[in-house]
């Protein structure tokens, strides 16, 4: 047996990951190493609860008695653990700091000594780059990260750089753009969007709306993390793009008449501050090694929304009983002013 290490495997992405690999890699025994944050949910993860394949372990990555164990027995790290949202960093980045870059340290720490690692992949995001008005971002480009949270990750991701520069831990880091797909926590503004106009609130769209993001299906990031383990090579960097440009307004229509609701649902809020402009990822790199994504876009869109509108069960409780939720969503825009 491969033994895979997943941490933050109880989250979106991490845990579209555990899911997937566990379905095409039956040589894999995977363990999930997770915090369960107010993102992370074991509901996420009841396909591959009962597995003999799979263990859950809830903990700190930056609790090294509990992390450093289950690298060093790892052939396989995959590091998706983070505090993942922009405007909650923007609130308070203490949290982020302490997740997204001591707790990849003490990770990495741990690989220094682990026996059989052959790959260890830190999972980092477009955002490392900054906002581009224009063109692509290459892998070799200059990280002009603009928040708290995409700091912190441009920190992780050069100290894993850094790990296997100066240790030779056979790291690979990948930058992806931004996912949708199933599970994803309703504070992301696409869960948000749909659930709000499934009970038809308004959605707090910031500032002028013309903010572009490239979105990729989650699984399209699943299967181009699972190539990279197998194909990457340690060192380097890889981007991984869905190519979908879309303008924060449109994917904003786009929700609304999947939901059958109108433009009157849009409330036009304050920017985000910092707001970045444009993410872009040149992803020939990845191409080149066999990967290509799935989903459409116009198709894979809709499947999502549809998948919100079929899974009341995941999200509902989460938006209307989880008290930290609501005090949140309090703070983030009951008091936030007009556009201007
Ligand atoms: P998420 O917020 O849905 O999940 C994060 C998971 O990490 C949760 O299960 C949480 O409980 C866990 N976690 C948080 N702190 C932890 C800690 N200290 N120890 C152990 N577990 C901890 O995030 P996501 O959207 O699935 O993102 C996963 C990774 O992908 C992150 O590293 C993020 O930076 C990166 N990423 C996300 C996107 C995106 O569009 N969502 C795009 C590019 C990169
Ligand atoms: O209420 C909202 N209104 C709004 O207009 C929210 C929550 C967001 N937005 C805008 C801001 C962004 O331009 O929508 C866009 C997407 O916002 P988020 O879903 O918060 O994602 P983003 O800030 O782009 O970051 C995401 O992609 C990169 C993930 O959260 C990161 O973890 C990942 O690294």
């Amino acid at each position: 047996m491969v033994k895979v290490l997943v941490t933050g495997g109880a989250g979106f992405i991490g845990s579209n990951f555990v899911r997937w690999a566990h379905r095409v890699h039956p040589d894999w025994h995977i363990t999930t190493l997770d915090k369960l944050t107010y993102a992370g949910r074991l509901e996420n993860l009841k396909e591959v609860m009962e597995s003999p394949r799979h263990v859950f372990v809830k903990g700190d990555i930056a609790d090294a008695a509990i992390a450093a164990p289950l690298v060093k027995q790892s052939n396989i790290v995959v590091n998706f653990a983070a505090e993942t949202h922009v405007d909650r960093s923007i609130l308070s980045a203490g949290e982020f700091i302490q997740t997204d870059i001591f707790g990849t340290f003490v990770l990495l720490e741990a690989a220094r000594e682990a026996k059989d690692l052959k790959v260890f992949v830190q999972i980092s995001t477009d955002e490392v780059y900054g906002s581009v008005a224009t063109g692509e971002s290459t892998e070799t480009d200059e990280l002009k990260p603009r928040n708290p949270y995409s700091a912190s990750k441009a920190g992780a991701d050069r100290l894993a750089y850094s790990y296997w520069a100066t240790y030779q831990v056979p790291v690979i880091i990948t930058r992806a753009s931004n996912n949708y797909g199933a599970n994803q926590f309703p504070e992301k503004v696409i869960p948000l969007f749909i659930t709000n106009a499934i009970d038809n609130i308004q959605v707090p769209l910031y500032g002028d709306g013309l903010n572009i993001r490239d979105w990729l299906h989650v699984e399209d990031h699943c299967s181009g993390v699972d190539l990279l383990i197998e194909k990457g090579t340690p060192g380097e960097v890889y981007n991984i793009g869905g190519g979908n440009e879309v303008t924060n307004i449109d994917l904003t229509h786009r929700i609304l008449a999947l939901t059958g609701r109108t433009d009157a649902l849009i409330k036009r809020v304050a920017d985000r501050p910092g707001h970045d402009r444009r993410y872009c990822l040149n992803t020939s790199k990845l191409k080149s090694l066999g990967w290509a994504p799935k989903a459409q876009w116009e198709s894979g869109f809709a499947e999502t929304v549809q998948w919100y509108r079929e899974n009341e069960w995941w999200w509902r409780p989460i938006k209307e009983n989880d008290p930290a939720f609501r005090e949140y969503y309090k703070t983030q825009y009951a008091n936030r002013a007009p556009h201007a």
